[in-house]
């Protein structure tokens, strides 16, 4: 990363060029004398940047050797502080085309000021394919559209990827032991292993309240495969409760969306209540068909009186008109109800997270590629 300072004379950034042709991008348009304007600069060795009456500066490149811009744009009329989105993008053809590592670990999210690094995560399974989603999270102005950017093209770059720096709560499982700072433990029968946690019986539940409730616009999704069994229900897929875990019948009167397996059967079900009676009176059904030993990505998003069940990002089942009596602070995976001894069909999870959900979320349009 280039810190500016290209001579006495104040410059504009524009006029910068190099004379091997690379692409430069700076944090300001505008370079003045001994300023700590930064500029970026593609490709690779040292390369020599001149400024309109400045003479030249020689400076070493980071080895970044491209990037596409990324145009974000607020649609639902609201200001957006650390909004989640993601970027897809084909990072097949850019493996093939030798631009690329195969396992994405050279990718890089730079925020709209050109330089600095924005946190970002990359959906498992869809590196190296034509629809790799990244995930990035950015503040925006009720309808204005950002430009920030995707660097990449760096084989000795390591993955700065990390799911916990981007979602408002993300557990990867990669640990060998359970995050007892996140979760209140009730699994009695379990193992967690290749970055996957696989609950026999029992369940994980928030240790703490969500500092936010759920139903004020969120998704909480994971990925999850069922191995077999059809004995008694499955893991939560997940629940979104106003308690930790919700007492069968909902006795406790808990407003929830329960999504799982039904008891003994294959089908993806759903038991919602909004937390006025000990039953669960918003109603249950069947959602969805699932197949044992398929990763799945589901979820559920509530904003105000909606809730969407969702399954491979697509809505399993939509209930709206809910008035809710009880904020919903929590989560959990495994048996609903959190018994300890409650035998479930084994379900394996490879990564719980949570989200802001509006329906008009903003746009993303990738740009042509710089070198
Ligand atoms: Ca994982």
């Amino acid at each position: 990363m280039l810190v500016a300072n290209l001579g006495s004379s104040e410059v504009n950034a524009s006029t910068l060029a190099t004379a091997e042709g690379n692409t430069l991008r700076c944090s300001s348009s505008v370079i003045s004398p001994n300023t700590q304007t930064r500029c970026k600069v593609y490709g690779s060795g040292t390369v020599t940047i001149y400024g309109t009456g400045t003479g030249t500066t020689p400076i070493e490149t980071e080895g970044w050797t491209h990037y596409v811009p990324v145009d974000i744009t607020e649609r639902s009329g609201s200001n957006l502080t650390d909004y989640i989105v993601n970027i897809t993008m084909d990072t097949k053809s850019l493996v093939t085309a030798g631009k690329m590592k195969s396992d994405c670990s050279d990718i890089r999210v730079v925020g709209s000021d050109g330089v600095n690094y924005l946190p970002y995560w990359i959906e498992k399974g869809t590196c190296n394919t034509t629809q790799t989603i990244v995930w990035t999270k950015v503040d925006l102005i009720a309808s204005q559209t950002k430009r920030i950017y995707v660097d990449y093209g760096k084989s000795d770059a390591k993955s700065k990827a990390n799911g916990k720096n981007v979602f408002l709560l993300f557990d990867d499982f990669d640990d060998s032991s359970i995050n007892q700072n996140l979760w209140y433990s009730q699994l009695s029968n379990f193992t967690i292993s290749n970055s996957s946690l696989r609950i026999n019986e029992g369940a994980l539940g928030l240790k703490n309240a969500l500092p936010f409730n759920l139903s004020d616009g969120y998704i909480v999704e994971t990925r999850c495969l069922f191995n077999s069994a059809l004995s008694g229900y499955s893991g939560t897929i997940p629940e979104l409760s106003s308690s930790r875990f919700t007492a069968g019948g909902n006795g406790n009167s808990d407003a929830t969306v329960l999504y799982m397996r039904g008891n003994g059967v294959s089908d993806l079900a759903y038991w919602m209540a909004n937390g006025s009676s000990a039953s669960y009176n918003l109603g249950d059904g069947v959602a969805a068909a699932s197949n044992d030993d398929v990763w799945y990505l589901t979820g559920a998003s509530v904003q105000n009186d909606t809730v969407k069940l969702w399954k491979d990002n697509a809505v399993t089942y939509q209930l709206t008109g809910i008035t809710w009596a009880k904020s919903m602070n929590y989560t959990s995976l495994g048996a609903f109800n959190g018994a300890a001894t409650g035998d479930i069909q084994d379900t394996t999870y490879d990564w719980v997270r949570i989200r802001q959900y509006i329906p008009l979320a903003p746009s993303v349009a990738v740009g042509a590629e710089s070198q």
